[in-house]
């Protein structure tokens, strides 16, 4: 019999993994957030994907099972307090993977549980929730996950579900690159409220767009970490075109007066450039731009 694996956050990419991991062939736990929530999923027992259901298990925080491995899928913005949720729950070589956009939360995580073995993630997989529990995969990406110079053999167990996962032996580097490209498209396309594509056709837009790239260059050279072999533009603009009828997932938080992750993605290079004496202007002008409006 596989360990079981609990998911802390039950979004589209906490669902999503569910899914994986159950026809991978582990037992699932969702950990849940209200009373409300664990009714709805009890009427189904499972999480509902392309016509098939795919039977998990649902928990609140307090319930009394303890934790061998997590994997943690909340919002970087929610991860502090969700952990400290199920802190006293988790074993302290416990497995763990914090798949999250933006950066400063897996050093934390990673922190809180010396012994584990703390995994880092980044996902291009796309999906969102027509309801609580019933799930479209919007678009198959993969998943890098690696621990940053270690070597993590248990990894590969998570492979024989339906998600391409590929071990990463620069984790850090992926995450850095995926942080660049949310930088410069999310708080974007949150500000104008427009489709991904938009910042490459509008002139204006693009402009802003160029602007924050070379901010977010001079910050990660000054730092030692080198991004890709072009310039961080072209990469952007790749992105944007490849996603061009998409919605930013922090464009979307905006729309529906949810809470963004400005700060681990824009605010957390703004925290870098500080500590390296860097001015950039543009980044800090829309991270404020966007905090203005969750307030
Ligand atoms: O990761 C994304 C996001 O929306 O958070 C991008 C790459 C910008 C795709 O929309």
């Amino acid at each position: 019999m596989k360990k079981r694996w609990h998911i802390l956050g039950a979004g589209a990419i906490g669902n999503l993994w569910a899914c994986h991991l159950t026809s991978a062939g582990f037992p699932v736990t969702l950990i849940l957030r209200s009373q409300d929530k664990l009714n709805s999923f009890s009427d189904q027992h499972g999480i509902k994907l392309k016509e098939e259901l795919y039977l998990a298990d649902a928990e609140l925080a307090d319930s009394p099972y303890p934790i061998e491995q997590l994997l943690i899928t909340t919002k970087s913005t929610d991860t502090k307090t969700a952990f400290n949720s199920i802190r006293t729950r988790i074993s302290s070589h416990a497995r763990v993977i914090v798949l999250q956009n933006g950066m400063g939360t897996q050093q934390w995580v990673r922190e809180q549980l010396p012994s584990a073995e703390v995994v880092w993630a980044s996902t291009t997989d796309g999906a969102w929730l027509k309801q609580p529990f019933d799930l479209v995969h919007a678009g198959q990406g993969y998943t890098r996950m690696g621990i940053p110079d270690q070597e993590c053999y248990w990894l590969e167990e998570l492979g024989n579900g339906f998600l391409k996962i590929e071990l990463d032996d620069d984790i850090a580097k992926t995450l850095w690159r995926k942080l660049a490209i949310n930088c410069a498209i999310n708080p974007l396309s949150a500000h104008f409220q427009c489709k991904n594509g938009e910042l490459i056709n509008n002139p204006n837009y693009l402009v802003e767009m160029a602007a924050i790239c070379r901010e977010v260059e001079a910050v990660t050279s000054a730092a030692g970490i080198k991004l890709f072999d072009g310039p961080l533009i072209e990469h952007a603009c790749q992105v944007a075109e490849l996603t061009a009828e998409n919605y930013s997932s922090m464009m979307q938080d905006v729309k529906h007066g949810r809470s963004t992750e400005i700060s681990s993605i824009t605010g957390y290079l703004c925290k870098l450039a500080e500590q390296h004496n860097i001015s950039i202007p543009v980044n800090q002008k829309y991270l404020k731009k966007i905090q203005e409006l969750q307030t």
